[in-house]
């Protein structure tokens, strides 16, 4: 196996062995067999001419496929094989239905065994591009599309699509195929990848507020209730949406967890009183939380850490994309609606949570509150009561060098506001930071698609104060990275114009030395340094 694609990779240049996540050999050949076969989709539908608005299965299960390879997402290999096949098939019937020659082994190859998907799998793996610039850029394009897909299928469980998106995706992964591409090619391509990423962000910011409402200041409990509860843990809104309608009136308890915390902000969902409030901190603290928490527990989505007792793994329900062997999947019926009835079953039987925290955290500082704060906000600049704004979006993870980020916003001097995003927050957000003029210091937007928010809150701005780029604006960007949505929200702040971007705790290890120089020379795309060092330097800016 060979794997580079998030943050914690192992040494900061690959995982060869065994995933620092926990990811297998087998499940990690099997996850690149299966984005070999996305990209032999990809290639029939480029060069077959295919109308993909005729193709809305494909382009769904193109969504699934790579989804399922995001970092913590899927670790089940009985999974991963059952979509490989699902890939071939739709791909041999797509082919039969178009004249076009020459396809790539991608658009060809048969693999019926686990045992031909092994040795296929080895072949087409990262390293099969020698060159490796081209090799950084390639896979710099398949992360941020893996971000990329992860939105548009929230967005399409709430029934929003962009025929763009997936025609940019097939374009994309096609081109990865593609030896004729240089360097600068694929430069230009990533740029392009950011730009739907910020579409794929704006349909699904469109997607959550249509069904759901604005965000709105929110202050979210974290304490817990004497109840049988469900942790709900990953991203997607129309899940805990069901669940929420499912346990109504059922005397369970349901809390959120990590990236789902921001659901707390959404009007539609305050209506639920067993919608209790948060329950722990981001994705990696699970090894303990979970413990703590005693009920059943529903990933939606990454991030998922391999249970260490079979106790919490017997509590452990995936849906959607996410999948972990032994832990109980729930599926989509025909109608597209999940049943959820074995996991509140199953939190009945179960003790209710230990209390590990008390007290409350506010957010809900999405675009739409913004821009209604917007005079007070510019008000607080122009008086000098704001001296300036530090974007923190992003991911957080386990390595102790993230303590970086806590220190960092402690540090900050107190005329400044921090804009965040992801589950980077779980950082600062419980620090006493207080407010400037009753503006808190810390404004949490969301989950990290709605760094998306942020774009739009610089944006705003930007047109308030009447200036022609948005790299005037009192606004540094200090970003944590850990898996490939991260990655999509980089490409989609760089297709904005946004430069000199901070990137920690670590740059990632598929960047190539040639390839790290671009973002540097065009992008100011700098590293961490010490917080004292940091500070500094961004204030001075
Ligand atoms: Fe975090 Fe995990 Fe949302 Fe990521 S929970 S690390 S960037 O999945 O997607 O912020
Ligand atoms: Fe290693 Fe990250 Fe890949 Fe897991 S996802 S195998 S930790 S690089």
């Amino acid at each position: 196996m060979f794997c580079y694609q998030c943050q914690e990779t192992a040494k900061g240049t690959g995982c060869d062995v065994r995933g620092v996540c926990g990811k297998n050999e087998v499940v990690a050949n099997l996850q690149d067999l299966l984005i070999y076969a996305a990209k032999g989709v990809s290639e029939v539908v480029v060069k077959g001419g295919v109308d993909i608005s005729g193709i809305g299965e494909v382009n769904h299960q193109m969504l699934n496929s790579l989804f399922m390879t995001i970092t913590n997402a899927n670790f089940d290999e009985d999974a991963i094989e059952q979509q490989i096949r699902k890939m071939i098939g739709l791909r041999n019937e797509l082919r039969a239905s178009v004249t076009a020659e020459g396809m790539h082994d991608a658009a060809t190859f048969e693999a019926d065994t686990r045992e031909a998907m092994l040795e296929k799998a080895a072949k087409v793996g990262v390293l099969a591009t020698e060159n490796e610039d081209v090799r950084s850029l390639r896979e710099m394009i398949i992360y941020g599309l893996k971000g990329m897909a992860a939105y548009t299928e929230h967005a399409y469980n709430i029934g929003k699509q962009n025929n763009e998106i997936y025609s940019f995706t097939y374009e994309a992964l096609a081109a990865t195929l593609d030896d004729s591409l240089d360097a600068n090619a694929l430069v230009a391509l990533t740029l392009k990848t950011g730009e739907h990423g910020v579409k794929a962000m704006a349909l699904l910011d469109e997607a959550n507020t249509s069904k759901y409402g604005h965000p709105e200041i929110t202050s979210v409990n974290i304490g817990v209730r004497n109840n049988p509860a469900i942790l709900i843990s990953g991203h997607d809104l129309t899940d805990l949406e069901q669940l929420l309608e499912q346990t109504k009136g059922t005397g369970v308890d349901v809390y959120t967890h990590s990236e789902m915390l921001p659901a707390h902000y959404y009007p539609a969902f305050k209506k639920y009183d067993n919608f209790v409030g948060n329950y722990g901190n981001a994705w990696w603290k699970q090894v303990t939380e979970f413990d703590s928490f005693n009920g059943a527990i529903l990933f939606t989505t990454n991030c998922i850490v391999p249970p260490k007792s079979e106790e919490v793994r017997g509590r452990i329900f995936t849906t959607g994309s996410a999948g972990y062997p032994g832990c109980n999947h729930i599926i989509a019926g025909a109608d597209g609606k999940k049943d959820f009835s074995a996991v509140i079953s199953l939190a009945k039987t179960l003790p209710s949570p230990k209390e590990i925290e008390t007290g409350s955290i506010v957010g809900g500082f999405a675009h739409n509150q913004v821009v209604a704060l917007a005079d007070k906000v510019v008000d607080a600049v122009k008086s000098g009561a704001i001296k300036k704004f530090f974007v923190m979006a992003g991911c957080d993870g386990r390595m102790k060098s993230r303590d970086y980020y806590t220190e960092f916003a402690k540090s900050l001097p107190e005329d400044t506001v921090i804009l965040t995003a992801g589950c980077a927050k779980y950082r600062y957000n419980k620090l006493p930071l207080g407010d400037i003029g009753g503006i808190p210091r810390v404004l949490d937007a969301g989950q990290c698609n709605d760094s998306y928010s942020l774009a739009m809150i610089a944006l705003t701005l930007k047109d308030v104060f009447g200036l022609d780029d948005i790299n005037k604006l009192p606004i540094a960007y200090n970003i944590a990275w850990y898996e490939q949505k991260a990655v999509i929200v980089l490409l989609a702040l760089l297709s904005l114009g946004v430069k000199n971007i901070h990137l920690g705790p670590t740059l990632p290890g598929f960047l190539s030395p040639n390839v790290a120089k671009v973002l540097v020379e065009k992008f100011g795309i700098a590293g961490v340094g010490t917080v004292e060092d940091d500070v500094k330097l961004f204030m001075l800016n």
